[in-house]
């Protein structure tokens, strides 16, 4: 069994297991990033922020998750959610074809209407279901339960980039840009992004990310939290949730370059089990 998923998982190993990462493309018309564990985010960024002309991203061609499936007989994918990109769907082609080839195989493509530290969360649990021995079937039950309960919260200082692309309305777009002010916002069921409030300043913004977990029953379940060039806010979450609940797994680390790219400067995702 293999694990394949997007560079939007901010991630490049997986011990224990086999696992592969397809990436996507962040691009202004005379320059390409391609994500990965190896792109310098801050270098990225400044490009970006200072670019004057078209920005945007790419998903992952059918041809490039086709290339990590190897020669597996057995494969889970997990990709960003497919309502705001054509990942889910890249994936959903390179099943379809490779099966037709290998009808004897298996693939499931796990759409974890998330991104990030949420897709993480399936790929850690992916690889332990893996460890235990479980069937393939078993484990796509499975999965889908898990993926039901987890939430997705992110705090962000701008959202121009979610808005040029369309991705977020202007009318919210226009809420934010204030000074000190981000936006919390979290992921509705069908993946796209639902806006929770605005705080002013990271101590309410860390405040409110917190009460919004608890209100949608997280009880000190794992956690995961990227984070955008901005230490300080994932290990002040990381702080809040360990007062309260002192064995909780909780892993901060950087955001990759598609995350970035769209969460921006400063911004954070995070990703509990509830
Ligand atoms: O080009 C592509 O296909 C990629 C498009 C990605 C668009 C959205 C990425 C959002 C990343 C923003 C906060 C988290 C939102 C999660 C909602 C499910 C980061």
């Amino acid at each position: 069994m293999k694990i394949v998923a997007d560079s939007s998982c901010d991630m490049a190993i997986l011990p224990g297991v086999k696992f592969s990462v397809v990436p996507l493309i962040i691009s202004a018309d005379e320059r390409e990033f391609v994500d990965g564990e190896d792109l310098n985010v801050d270098e990225m960024l400044t490009f970006i922020e200072n670019y004057k002309g078209r920005t945007g991203t790419a998903c992952p061609s059918i041809q490039g998750f086709l290339d990590a499936f190897e020669d597996e007989t057995e494969l889970f994918v997990v990709t960003m959610t497919g309502s705001l990109s054509g990942t889910y769907g890249s994936a959903c082609a390179a099943r379809d074809q490779y099966i037709q080839e290998h009808p004897e195989r298996k693939v499931y493509v796990v759409d974890s209407k998330s991104t990030g530290p949420g897709e993480r969360l399936l790929i850690e649990k992916l690889s332990e279901l893996i460890e235990e021995g479980i069937s393939f079937d078993e484990i796509c039950t499975r999965i889908e339960d898990y993926k039901a309960k987890n939430h997705l919260f992110f705090g962000l200082k701008s959202i121009d980039n979610l808005a040029k692309s369309g991705r977020v309305n202007k009318l919210i777009a226009s809420a934010v840009g204030l000074l000190g002010i981000s936006i919390l916002g979290t992921a509705s069921k069908e993946g796209t992004i639902e806006p929770v409030g605005k705080s002013r300043g990271d101590v309410r913004l860390v405040r409110d990310t917190f009460k919004e977990m608890k209100a949608v029953g997280y009880r000190g379940g794992k956690v995961r939290i990227n984070n955008v060039l901005n230490v300080e806010i994932a290990d002040a979450l990381k702080h809040a949730i360990i007062a309260e609940y002192p064995n909780a797994d909780v892993l901060c680390y950087p955001a990759y370059g598609l995350n970035s790219f769209y969460a921006e400067r400063y911004g954070f995702i995070l990703g509990c089990e509830c």
